[in-house]
């Protein structure tokens, strides 16, 4: 364990508190439309705040990004930036994230800690499938495993056949990829015994129940791993053997807040939306950048030599929140009903079919060789509150993504959507739907 992250949690709050101090003069010093926010609170000098003071300060965006692409809200001298990294997001505007050398420093840290709290050490081989690129997962382990000085194959995503010949020649003790691309790898080897000892997953949303066949098809531990490119990438929080279900935030570089929907703080174990601020950044810092990320947050374990807060697994995103006939629901909640029945496998599609607006209904294509249409549709009831239009389809039709992030939600608005998905829009294919209740 690295010496920052058993911190006495007072003096943590103090180096927390000087480091805000120190971005909020970076901020003011910038020319930045962060910079004037700020001073438009009232904000002249880093001393005039604490962590405190945080909730009445003003709040940054992905819109903010977008509006000041690409390297607008840039903070650094451009000859400092090192590289770039960002997502390529949602309608083709790309989010850009300029990195300086110092924020690779603080990256390689985070990331080795994360590496580390898996199990990883010098003598640790890493199996990195993560792609590499403008996405932050490839590198964001590369540069951790470094750090730990441990060894890593850079596999990257994809050709799946070439990762599980690495995997059984060059025997990895840690695998870092997608969730659904380690159930993926798990089928491939069909049974095959690794030398595997524990995974980061992450990058997309995923549930207790993935974890379950994920761990029994690699028979590993599987932990989960958090970050957006925004604040840096992958390492801002990440469950550790020992961390009891949930993820240990890196909160001496991010500083977490949860608010809710009125913008306020909520308290600790509610769920709203997640804000980090990256107190250590130079390259493109932000102050309170909301993450659209639903979740709660925790003090530190019982007893633990971890004294950093901690996170819930995401429940889900804000834009991602279905609302269906007024009801609320996460993907998440979906997977959980779905992958707790052995039968199914673990590849299902969620539909939000707004083709007729006035009458929305939830789709869930999912695969099996039985017709357990009604009786998953009974259990999406109960759970959730409103009836689905269940569809189940034989193995192998819901669309599989070997590279990047596995696509489990679409949303059709008219006629043209429906080809997009890649999935027959009329139930019937395979076993008929089930009835659309209410
Ligand atoms: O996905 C960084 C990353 C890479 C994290 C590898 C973990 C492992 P972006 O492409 O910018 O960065 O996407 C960030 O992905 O706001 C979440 O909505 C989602 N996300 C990331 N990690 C998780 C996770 C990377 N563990 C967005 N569980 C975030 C659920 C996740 N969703």
């Amino acid at each position: 364990m690295e010496p920052a992250e058993g911190l006495d949690p007072a003096i943590r709050r103090v180096q927390q508190a000087d480091r805000l101090r120190e971005l909020v003069d970076r901020l003011l010093e910038s020319g930045t439309v962060q910079g004037e926010r700020l001073r438009a609170a009232g904000v002249a000098d880093g001393r005039d705040v604490g962590l405190a003071d945080l909730p009445r300060l003003p709040l940054i965006e992905k819109r903010d990004l977008w509006d000041h692409y690409p390297f607008g809200l840039r903070v650094a001298d451009a000859a400092d930036i090192v590289c770039v990294h960002g997502s390529s997001g949602t309608g083709g505007r790309p989010t850009l994230i300029p990195y300086t050398a110092g924020d690779i420093d603080v990256w390689s840290q985070v990331m080795a800690r994360a590496l580390a709290g898996a199990g990883a050490t010098r003598q640790s081989t890493v199996h990195c499938a993560y792609g590499y690129g403008l996405f932050t997962g490839g590198l964001g382990v590369h540069h951790g495993g470094l750090r730990l000085g441990a060894t890593v194959v850079p596999a990257s995503s994809g050709m799946t056949e070439r990762q599980v010949r690495l995997i059984l020649d060059l025997r990895p003790d840690i695998l870092c990829c997608t969730p659904s691309y380690a159930i993926t790898l798990a089928e491939a080897l069909r049974g095959r015994p690794t030398s595997l000892r524990a995974g980061l997953f992450g990058a997309e949303p995923w549930t207790d129940e993935l974890r379950a066949q994920i761990e029994a098809g690699l028979g590993i531990r599987a932990l989960d791993i958090y970050g957006l490119s925004e604040i840096i990438g992958p390492g801002v929080a990440a469950e550790s053997l020992d961390s009891g279900g949930m993820l240990n935030v890196a909160e001496d570089h991010f500083f977490p807040e949860v608010i809710g929907r009125d913008g306020l703080p909520v308290a600790d174990g509610t769920a709203g939306e997640l804000v980090f601020t990256t107190l250590t950044k130079t390259g493109m810092p932000l102050l309170r950048y909301r993450t659209g990320d639903i979740a709660r947050l925790a003090g530190p374990v019982d007893g633990s030599a971890r004294t950093v807060r901690r996170m819930s697994k995401l429940l889900g995103r804000r834009d991602d929140m279905l609302v269906v006939r007024g009801v609320n629901v996460f993907p998440t909640e979906i997977e959980s009903v779905l992958l707790a029945d052995a039968r199914l496998s673990p590849y299902y599609l969620i539909v939000e079919d707004r083709r007729d607006p006035a009458r929305a209904e939830l789709r869930v294509y999912c695969e099996s060789g039985q017709d357990l249409s009604a009786e998953i549709a009974g259990r999406l009831r109960e759970r959730l509150g409103i009836g689905c239009r269940v569809i189940v389809l034989p193995p192998g039709s819901v669309p599989r993504s070997e590279t990047g992030k596995a696509k489990r939600l679409a949303r059709w608005a008219d006629e043209s959507d429906i080809a997009k998905t890649g999935l027959p829009a009329v139930p019937g294919h395979g076993t008929a739907g089930s009835e659309l209740p209410n």
